[in-house]
């Protein structure tokens, strides 16, 4: 086998970078191009060591899928959040998943925050005033600010830390909820999450998704936070309750929202939509080309680490190295 290149399977359409990086070191199967999804797994199942997942339609890497292909070693995703993988089952079954993090931090946290202005400033709204035509007809109504305000960082980790420090930097101060204190910081920590929400009138969520934050920010979390609050959310749409969040949004039980990420992508509720208090991004947190360049050659570059027998280089925490079966 010496020499031969080892295949991959690309779940979803990912960048032409990408696919260009991993066609040149390796056998590249596009699994959106099968005329027969399952028929293409089944054929590589013998032989296929490696899969390139993650990207805009999140394509699943689950168990049954993974059960599939008995020399599976390598998951290499795009993105710092994988909760599109199974992880857990990927480390007991010796399969290594990689990452994307730390590349992204600082473009994520800056997109956090002109969020957090445009939702407290409204800034899109007064811009789509002046689109209008309306300036001529009087000036856009007086908006909310961000002085006096106190943030709470739902998850202070990479991202989040990042995110704090331009909120110092703006001058409110920060606290932060997670299920462990964070080493090196002096921001208060609050470990119960409806606590800090009543503490706080700017609330940043920045945990990853999956089912242990499933749902974490409900009803009870919106409501304490209250009808001052500010409502940001960069992780995952499945952290929110996102049924809760309109409602609260409508019965103005909190102030305004601003969101980058829904529970169904690209699918975006049709209430949020006529609402006048919300700012929506279509997940772009980390969308510049340089910090998406820099994912996509770390997604190459694992794959590379592994292929020359190599740790690779941002293993998740799921999946020790070397790998072994439990
Ligand atoms: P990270 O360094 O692992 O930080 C995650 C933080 O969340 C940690 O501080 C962790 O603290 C906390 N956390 C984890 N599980 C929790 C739970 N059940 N309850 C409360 N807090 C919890 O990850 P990161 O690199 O900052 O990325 C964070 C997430 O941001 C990603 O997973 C992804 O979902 C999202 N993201 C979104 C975009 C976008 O485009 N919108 C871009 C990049 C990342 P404890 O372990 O102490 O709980
Ligand atoms: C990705 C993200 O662009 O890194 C993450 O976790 O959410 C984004 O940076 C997204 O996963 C791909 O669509």
């Amino acid at each position: 086998m010496a020499g031969d290149k080892a295949d991959v399977l690309m779940m979803e359409e990912m960048a032409p970078k990408t696919i260009e990086g991993v066609a040149k070191a390796f056998t590249l199967h596009k699994l959106w191009e099968a005329p027969d999804r399952d028929r293409l797994i089944d054929e590589l199942s013998p032989r296929l060591r490696a899969i390139a997942a993650g990207g805009p339609v999140h394509e699943h890497v689950d168990r049954s899928l993974m059960a599939k292909l008995p020399k599976l070693e390598m998951i290499s995703s795009f993105g710092v959040g994988y909760d599109h993988v199974d992880a857990k089952w990927a480390g007991e079954h010796g399969i290594v998943v990689t990452n994307t993090p730390e590349v992204l931090n600082e473009e994520v946290a800056d997109t956090a925050l002109g969020l957090l202005l445009c939702t407290v400033r409204e800034l899109p709204q007064a811009e789509r005033y002046l689109r209008a035509g309306q300036w001529v007809n009087g000036e856009y109504r007086l908006t909310a600010s961000l002085r006096g305000r106190r943030a709470g960082i739902v998850g202070l980790g990479r991202i989040g830390k990042a995110i704090a420090r331009r909120l110092e930097a703006f001058g409110l101060p920060v606290a932060y909820h997670g299920r462990n204190p964070q080493a090196g910081v002096s921001y208060r920590y609050y470990p119960d999450l409806v606590e800090m929400a009543r503490d706080v009138d700017v609330m940043i969520v920045i945990t990853p998704g999956g089912a242990a934050t499933r749902h974490l920010i409900n009803a009870k979390v919106l409501e304490a936070l209250g009808p001052n609050g500010v409502f940001i959310n960069v992780s995952r749409g499945s952290v929110v309750d996102q049924d809760a969040l309109i409602a609260a949004l409508k019965e103005r039980k909190i102030l305004s929202a601003g969101l980058d990420v829904y529970a169904h992508e690209p699918n975006v509720p049709p209430e949020l939509l006529t609402m006048d208090n919300v700012v929506l991004l279509p997940h772009v947190g980390s969308a510049s080309v340089p910090t998406r360049d820099a994912m996509n050659q770390l997604v190459v570059d694992n794959l590379l680490a592994w292929a020359a027998g190599k740790k690779p280089i941002t293993p998740v925490p799921e999946t020790p190295w070397p790998p072994r079966r439990t």
